[in-house]
């Protein structure tokens, strides 16, 4: 073959291999829009403590090794979300001896995962048209605690997952489709939040009275990929 026709030959084959590849590129611009119009993008916020991290089993540990003489609280007894608020009327020196438990060093990073959790919130991450944030209080005794949630969140999920955190005393002020949270009251400075709140089941809020205009995750078993579903429409 002579060398001009060589090269005529090739520019035609680079030339409907381009062909080829904007009709997929346009299709695939077209199936992504159809995608964002069919389906709602959805911002999912995730509480930590008592949904992700088992935080009244480790607190329940931890108080009865370092104050064994005291009396204490089976998490079938607990009532109330403040844990120091029920150690506090079983006898008055309780409440800051269990304030001091949750204030020490190695409490929080040492809180198992909650069965199920991780893998739900991994499995959300995924999904599309879903974004996923850890959002949680920290106390106020910030020695150990903000630090240490991070260090929970990079050792269980991972160093992509620090981007997805959001430390915040005031979950009213954070937007998102939905917030599960084990707090029945998630009260703040803003009174109509943008997410509506999915109750988890806990060991301090089972015994509630039925909330029929809420709705409840029993546990990471329950329907939540149906939940966010129904959210999406
Ligand atoms: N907490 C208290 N006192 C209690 C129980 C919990 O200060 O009696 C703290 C521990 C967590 C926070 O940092 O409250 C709960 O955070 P959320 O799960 O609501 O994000
Ligand atoms: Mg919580």
């Amino acid at each position: 073959m002579l060398l001009t026709q060589m090269f005529r030959r090739i520019g035609r084959d680079t030339a409907s291999a381009y062909s080829v590849y904007s009709q997929r590129q346009s299709m695939n611009s077209v199936r992504s829009v159809r995608n964002v119009s069919t389906s709602k993008r959805l911002r999912v916020l995730v509480d930590m403590d008592g949904v992700l991290a088992d935080f009244e089993g480790g607190f329940l540990k931890k108080f009865r090794k370092r104050y064994p003489q005291d009396p204490y609280i089976t998490l079938e007894d607990r009532r109330g979300f403040w844990v120091s608020t029920q150690y506090g009327e079983l006898r008055s020196d309780l409440c800051a001896k269990a304030i001091s438990i949750w204030e020490s060093k190695n409490f929080f990073i040492e809180l198992e995962p909650l069965p199920g959790g991780l893998e739900a919130v991994k499995e959300m991450s995924r999904m599309e048209n879903t974004d996923v944030f850890i959002c949680t209080s920290p106390i106020k005794h910030y020695k150990y605690c903000p630090y240490e949630k991070y260090a929970w969140v990079e050792k269980h999920l991972g160093s992509e997952f620090l981007e997805q955190i959001i430390l915040t005393r005031d979950k009213t002020v954070v937007t998102g489709d939905v917030l599960i949270d084990d707090k029945p009251d998630i009260l703040g400075v803003e009174p109509n939040p943008a997410w509506e709140h999915i109750l988890f089941t806990a060991c301090h809020n089972k015994h509630l009275p039925p909330c029929p205009s809420k709705r409840h995750l029993l546990s990471w078993d329950d329907d939540w990929r149906g939940v966010l579903e129904d959210l999406r429409r």
